[in-house]
């Protein structure tokens, strides 16, 4: 078993994990930049390296200095958390290399799951449900048109190494077509050097539904049901939920299978996650697959009573998932609220500076994970998520409830916050009906 895990990361995932740690008894070691040197991961740790400079690609995206410092302190196991190296194949290529353990799948599965023309292609052969479109690469104007104008519009332009929302392009019509094509193709190629391209039949108003699973190095795979992730913002998730009021336990149980299935399909270890569009027939279509523990990741934990990072570090140390599918349960609701550090009025525009106020709110069934305390300087260097707020009850009205009394009692002071804007959609008439799509924020705000 681990004794020590390096945790590459910062802000309220690194304090996050290094708990997890601690209660596991795993001594931990944190790598901080100059701008983190008193943030709360530097000093929760068991100890602290600083690996450079603010700037990430200096710190925490240096795969040679977190690898040093993991030889250094004899860590035998490196935790990503979410970001920065979570996803880079070739660190976790470093890793294998330096008989460093990653938490996490192997190089070949992100490597597989990060090229997203070709998820489509494997969840294809595997019998996944994916939404109609190509099922090879596209990477011309003129091919693309003709699988367009036969499939019929509106269409949806993806780039194959896309995600969040870059390099894709909503067309509406064939007069539009080689345009939107060119600018998304061209987006890619800025963005990711890749002018690999797909097209998809455009699913309007769906609603973002991603499936928890965990899966051990002796072929367990589990689902840990779905997580509702509609409210977003400009590819931002703002707030998720546990369970989804459009899922009923039928279709619970026939997606959590599909998603079980996806997972077997490419031999996926550890945590992941399996990205879904519902759309309003309840029909649904594999999206992306998320090989990495997710911000929202809270949300499971609540109804499902496990632990998902001490998972992941079973996994990783070679045991059995602690359950079987059998023994997992969904029990009451759970919604997470992100704070950010921005300003709503001006464009959401980040807000860094002195947390000069604090109050964070308890009581039973509410959790908070966050980095800040008073005082802490926010870095402007990094994102501008700084807490996350989550509660858990008996059914959605009464977490609805419970979150609408928590944020009311939540004080953060001495920078400018969202949590005016949250509290507002938790109080939205539509939100509380659940009449959500991934338009929402859109439709109610024009944003
Ligand atoms: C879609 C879609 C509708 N139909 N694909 C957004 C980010 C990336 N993960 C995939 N996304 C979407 N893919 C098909 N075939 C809708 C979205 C989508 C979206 C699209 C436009 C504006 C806002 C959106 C918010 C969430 C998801």
């Amino acid at each position: 078993m681990f004794n020590k895990i390096l945790i590459a990361n910062r802000g309220e995932i690194a304090v996050r994990i290094i708990r997890a740690c601690r209660e596991l008894g795993i001594r931990t070691v944190a790598v901080y930049s100059e701008a983190d040197k008193d943030a709360l991961h530097t000093q929760l740790a068991d100890e602290a390296i600083c690996i450079g400079p603010a700037n990430s690609k200096e710190s925490y995206l240096n795969m040679e200095r977190i690898i040093s410092a993991t030889i250094i302190t004899k860590a035998e196991a490196i935790h990503p958390g979410f970001g920065f190296l979570s996803e880079n194949s070739k660190f976790v290529e470093l890793c294998e290399k330096c008989n460093i353990a990653f938490i996490g799948p192997s190089a070949d599965i992100i490597n597989r799951m990060g090229n997203k023309s070709e998820a489509r292609r494997t969840m294809i052969e595997a019998g996944v449900p994916v939404t109609p479109g190509t099922k090879e690469p596209v990477y011309d104007a003129a091919t693309g048109k003709k699988f367009a104008d036969a499939m019929g519009y509106p269409v949806i332009v993806k780039a194959s190494s896309g995600g969040g929302g870059k390099g894709m392009r909503i067309v509406e019509s064939p007069q539009e077509f080689e345009t939107n094509f060119n600018t998304a193709q061209r987006e890619s190629v800025n963005a990711f050097a890749d002018d690999t391209m797909y097209i998809e039949k455009y699913i309007q108003s769906p609603r973002h539904i991603e499936f928890q699973i965990l899966a051990d190095k002796h072929g367990n795979v589990v689902h840990l049901g779905e997580r509702d992730c509609s409210i977003q913002r400009k590819h931002q998730k703002v707030i998720e939920e546990s369970p989804s009021v459009a899922i009923n336990q039928e279709l619970r149980k026939k997606m959590g299978e599909t998603a079980v299935r996806a997972a077997k399909a490419v031999g996926y270890e550890n945590a992941g996650t399996i990205e879904f569009l519902l759309d309003k027939s309840g029909e649904f279509y594999f999206m992306e697959m998320n090989t990495r523990i997710q911000v929202e990741h809270p949300v499971t934990e609540m109804v499902t009573g496990l632990d998902l990072i001490k998972e992941q570090i079973r996994i990783a140390e070679g045991l059995e998932l602690s359950v079987t599918q059998n023994d997992i349960e969904v029990r009451g609701h759970a919604i997470e609220c992100r704070i950010n550090a921005e300003n709503p009025e001006k464009n959401f525009m980040p807000c860094p500076g002195v947390i000069r106020d604090i109050h964070f709110p308890g009581g039973n069934g509410v959790r908070i994970d966050s980095a800040i305390y008073n005082g802490y300087r926010i870095p402007p260097t990094y994102d501008s998520m700084i807490c996350k707020v989550i509660v858990h009850d008996k059914d959605r009205t009464s977490a609805i409830n419970k979150m609408q009394s928590v944020l009311g009692e939540l004080v953060i002071d001495g920078v400018d916050t969202n949590i005016d804007f949250q509290f507002d959609i938790i109080g939205n008439e539509r939100f509380r009906k659940g009449d959500i799509n991934t338009h929402f924020i859109h439709d109610e705000y024009g944003l």
